[in-house]
């Protein structure tokens, strides 16, 4: 079964980046929802007792209304741990390495996933992932995720827009901006890192 967790800080925690109002209804209406639909889908499905991994992985081109819903429950559960009160800031040494070695510098990395999240056409996620060992940024639509390519992911951010329209209305790019300069937890990403190379 899946379940929604409480958010791991206050729901005002994240002003001015992100306000109270739409981590209420990202949170509670929006992931909860996936949460709710993904438990009703799943049932009597090849899927059930899985890990939620596997599930995303198994269902995706299968069962487009499961995998939407477990993706996108997936995707969150990530998504509230990548942001913290006062992110941003600098990136772990080991990581910040690996950033500088396989994207050429963090300015790099940043206008990368920046441009990426600034292009998913309609609804999706810009990434961070590991594949084949080596970092690479990249964009998904909908509930997609890295996951479905092969690849893990370490870092993603919700360009739907019920994660930015009341704070930023059709300001996606500036929504981005702020994510990556004050809202990222890069010990949740570096922990992410280490787990995908170890
Ligand atoms: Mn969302």
């Amino acid at each position: 079964m899946f379940s929604l967790p409480e958010l791991p800080y206050a729901y005002d925690a994240l002003q001015p980046y992100m306000s109270k109002e739409t981590l209420e209804y990202h949170h509670d209406k929006h992931h909860n929802a996936y949460v709710t639909n993904g438990n009703n889908l799943i049932k009597g499905t090849e899927f059930e007792g899985q890990s939620l991994e596997d599930i995303v992985k198994g269902s995706f081109g299968k069962h487009a209304g499961l995998f939407n819903n477990a993706g996108q429950h997936y995707n969150h559960l990530h998504f509230w741990n990548w942001m913290k009160p006062n992110g941003g800031g600098a990136i772990p040494g080991k990581l910040e390495k690996a950033i500088v070695s396989d994207i050429g510098s963090v300015d790099k990395f940043k206008e990368e996933f920046i441009a990426a999240g600034t292009t998913q056409f309609g609804s999706g996620w810009a990434w961070l992932s590991v594949k084949d060992g080596k970092l690479v940024v990249s964009k998904t639509p909908n509930g997609e995720s890295p996951l479905v390519s092969g690849a893990k992911p370490i870092l993603g951010v919700d360009v739907w827009e019920h994660s930015y329209y009341i704070d930023y209305r059709n300001r996606r790019p500036d929504y981005l901006k702020a994510f990556v300069e004050n809202l990222v937890n890069w010990d949740y990403v570096l922990e992410m890192y280490e787990a995908a190379t170890k």
